[in-house]
């Protein structure tokens, strides 16, 4: 209104630019917000009391940002992903901060880092996700099992702005009508039940810049206020809460399967309230403009992480179709020319795929425009390819299997004008297995690669203060953080003694750290002088825990079988294991048990001693991976060839100043390119030699590497406990024809190992690799991707920011 108009702009928000303004801001929020005083100020009103301040000015910053993509109105983009695995937490204020834990792995953490570098380079960007109740689940070890504890992480969450006024209603089952209006006939989706989005705001500020983006992730809640008031005065509370239960159970829980699709119900129920919710928002957004809907493209583009969120090509489509009348052709333009997808994997188990039958009766109208889409589809494809009868039947969206079903890929690229793999070798494989028909389609330009990265201000800066300050002091400044390839002056001061010195003992102050921690959490002393050998992921077959921990019970059994003389030669080592099974993965789960079953004996074994350590991190996540990379010596990333899609964590390593051993998998390869051979530990069969070895193993004879049966043999005699507990990890390889190549890649693992052994009693050199190697990393951040994105496939440009406008 005008007559307030100046006090608006007499700058109406309390912020700080130094301590003494920050301090005072504390002050005022435990005396007013918290209605506290000095003398009850205890911890969490202290903790409440700082967010509260840095949130205030977070607020001011993202207002603005808001404000002016609103005024500019320049292409934005909108980055759609079921998990976002963000991590949040002020450790030396008060153990008072959750993690924001709203994902699985690899995926849901690039989601966080893409979201940083987003803001950090300026580009109007949004997130949009779920707002789950409980994230991940907790792990407890308890006898050596992995145990799920609920993780309800939102007790009180500062970072947060409720947006009780952003509604959509979004629709569910029914059935479809024709309907003819003005002369045309339409589709109209009708009954069926309706679920309200809730928005919640999640800042997303850059890093040295003023620029805050927003994650916009919905809640789900029942449409008809709170409850059915009339049945309550009836005496029936129990019936009148249920339907608001069971709108709330869709954004209730985080599905932790990572690399596993299920295909439940409920599921299907989150994509699409998810994806319904962010489009109508996003379509709202738009509409303000008053452009013609030609320009969405020009305006709007989506990115599809993973085919989770594919059903927004179909909505998109309805919407254009059906609710604004527009003709299919021109609707369809509009939706290819704004998608994008990115595919994360290739493990046939992880492709998503919905029963024609769930999706017909959950989204009748859906199901029909998916079959529209086919039709046409397959109808080019037919032209294209006249003589080939097989073709339409391998590219169809419709599987036409018992029962049928819909593949979520194949709709996600032939409603997307580009698809990207994840690391080269990935982005080939797809080109040549998977999606192969749909290359000689659509030709090879659609397809294309960008490998992943990380943000180095959380992986160096925040993670590993100590040794982003000691690379500042070499690199310039901390523009290093901003433009990584700066990292490339480290490599002049290799030669300086001072300088390395310096770096050995950060790393080893990161291994006290982490030997603390290990303590702490596990009772077990290890020697922060051992080499730290780590695999912290995920568990799965495919990523192959268990053939690190078959090496390390060779090792064991090798240290076992020297003398007392022979033993003081060799060098200590620890290895140190952690991540998360899904609760449904029942080997999984037993390789969790193997590995704490030999830690139960090795470490008690007073013959080896410090010689060897095997330990399990319970509950591996963010902010533990924030204390376990800097502490590494050695990290291992050694996927059966040809699964990894890309690895990240492989990156935070090297990062990090630990060195590597991995197979040629994923980014490992372009990781090798980058930093040289010489200063990675390589090993293991290629992946264009799987599926001839896979095939050997089946047909052939399969003989099992004699190394790794004294090991099966072992644990089969019971050194580890009863030995049944074991008994399917071993058939898997022995019997069930060793799909993940375990046998394969045995004697060359232990080879390589002893390298890495001996590689590391030369500290000097050991050293010089490690410094060469962060050196050369500066192509993994995430800013390189983000900027390949918006080149190649958003069309989107940065905004430039005022910073006197701040
Ligand atoms: O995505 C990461 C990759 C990693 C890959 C992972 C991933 C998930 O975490 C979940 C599902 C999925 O299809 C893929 O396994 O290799 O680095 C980010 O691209």
């Amino acid at each position: 209104p005008e007559p307030q108009r100046e006090a608006w702009k007499r700058n109406q928000i309390a912020s700080f630019t130094d301590k003494d303004g920050f301090e005072k801001e504390v002050v005022r929020h435990v005396e007013t917000t918290l209605a506290r005083s000095m003398f009850n100020c205890d911890e969490i009103a202290a903790y409440s009391a700082t967010s509260l301040a840095f949130r205030d000015r977070l607020i001011t910053h993202w207002n603005k940002t808001q404000q002016r993509q609103t005024y500019v109105d320049s292409k934005r983009v909108y980055y759609l992903s079921l998990e976002f695995l963000m991590g949040f937490r002020i450790e030396d204020v008060v153990k008072q901060e959750h993690d924001a834990a709203l994902g699985n792995g690899g995926l849901g953490r690039l989601a966080a880092c893409f979201l940083d570098s987003l803001a950090t380079l300026n580009f109007p960007a949004w997130g949009y996700g779920l707002r789950y109740r409980y994230g991940i689940f907790k792990q407890e070890i308890i006898d050596g099992y992995q145990v799920e504890v609920p993780d309800y992480w939102l007790d009180f969450n500062p970072w947060e702005f409720p947006r009780h006024d952003v509604t959509v209603d979004i629709q569910f089952f029914g059935q479809v009508n024709k309907k003819t209006t003005g002369g045309r006939t339409i589709s109209v989706w009708e009954g069926g039940e309706i679920v309200r989005a809730v928005a919640y705001d999640v800042p997303i500020p850059g890093y040295d810049t003023p620029t805050t983006n927003n994650l916009r992730l919905w809640s789900s809640k029942a449409s008809g206020g709170e409850f059915d008031f009339q049945k309550f005065n009836n005496g029936d509370y129990e019936s009148s809460v249920a339907e608001q239960q069971r709108a709330e159970t869709i954004s209730a829980v985080l599905y932790p399967n990572d690399n596993l699709e299920r295909g439940k119900e409920l599921r299907l129920k989150q994509q699409y309230f998810w994806v319904a919710a962010s489009l109508y928002d996003i379509v709202r957004r738009f509409k303000k403009s008053r452009r013609p809907w030609n320009e969405f493209p020009d305006q709007v583009a989506i990115q599809l992480n993973d085919t989770h969120p594919t059903l927004a090509i179909v909505e998109l489509q309805r919407i254009l179709v059906d609710i604004e009348g527009l003709e299919w052709d021109a609707a369809w333009e509009i939706v290819t020319g704004t998608f994008g997808y990115t595919n994360h994997t290739v493990l046939p188990e992880a492709l998503e795929k919905w029963p024609v039958g769930l999706v017909q009766h959950l989204l009748p109208r859906h199901l029909q425009i998916i079959y529209d889409i086919n039709l046409f589809f397959l109808q080019s494809v037919e032209k294209a390819f006249p003589s080939d009868r097989e073709i339409l039947r391998r590219v169809s969206i419709i599987e036409e299997s018992q029962p049928k079903m819909v593949r979520m890929a194949f709709l996600a690229i032939v409603g997307s004008h580009k698809v990207n793999g994840v690391a080269e070798l990935h982005s080939d494989l797809i080109k040549t297995t998977i999606f192969k028909d749909f290359v000689e389609i659509y030709g090879p330009d659609k397809f294309t690669n960008v490998t992943n990265g990380i943000t180095p201000r959380r992986w160096l800066h925040q993670a590993n203060p100590r040794l982003s300050e000691l690379i500042a002091s070499k690199c310039g400044g901390n523009e290093f953080l901003k433009d990584l390839t700066l990292l490339n002056q480290l490599e002049k001061h290799i030669g300086d003694k001072k300088f390395r010195k310096e770096w050995a003992e950060i790393k080893y102050a990161n291994k006290v750290r982490l030997a603390k921690h290990i303590k702490d959490t596990t009772g077990v002393v290890v020697n922060p002088a051992s080499l730290f050998d780590v695999q912290v992921k995920r568990i799965h077959e495919y990523k192959r825990q268990q053939l690190n921990i078959f090496g390390v019970i060779h090792r064991y059994l090798t240290l076992k079988a020297m003398t007392p003389d022979e033993r003081k030669k060799q060098l200590p080592r620890v290895s140190i294991f952690g991540g998360k099974a899904a609760p449904g993965y029942w080997m999984a789960k037993q390789i969790i048990h193997l590995i704490n079953s030999v830690g139960a004996v090795v470490n008690k074994d007073e013959d080896i001693g410090d010689l060897l350590k095997v330990i399990f991190l319970e509950d591996y996540n963010v902010s533990k991976a924030e204390i376990i990379c800097p502490a590494s010596d050695i990290s291992e990333h050694i996927s059966t060839a040809g699964t990894e899609a890309s690895g990240t964590s492989n990156m935070k390593f090297v990062l990090n100043g630990g060195l590597i051993i991995g197979t040629c998998d994923g980014a490992n390869i372009e990781i090798t390119r980058e930093i040289g051979e010489s200063n990675i530990f390589l090993f293991g069969n290629l992946s264009e030699d799987v599926e001839d070895l896979r095939h050997a193993h089946n047909y052939g004879s399969h003989t099992i590497d004699p190394d790794l049966d004294k090991v099966f043999n072992e644990i089969e005699d019971g050194t580890f406990g009863n030995p049944h507990d074991f008994s399917a990890m071993i058939a898997a390889v022995r019997q069930h024809g060793d799909y993940y190549l375990v046998s394969d890649d045995f004697h060359s693992y232990i080879e390589t190992h002893q390298l890495v052994d001996e590689a590391y009693r030369n500290q000097d050199g050991w050293i010089a690799k490690c410094i060469t190697s962060v050196a050369r990393m500066g192509f993994f951040t995430s800013d390189r991707c983000i900027n390949e994105y918006a080149e190649e496939i958003w069309n989107v440009e940065p905004l430039a920011v005022d910073r006197r406008s701040f």
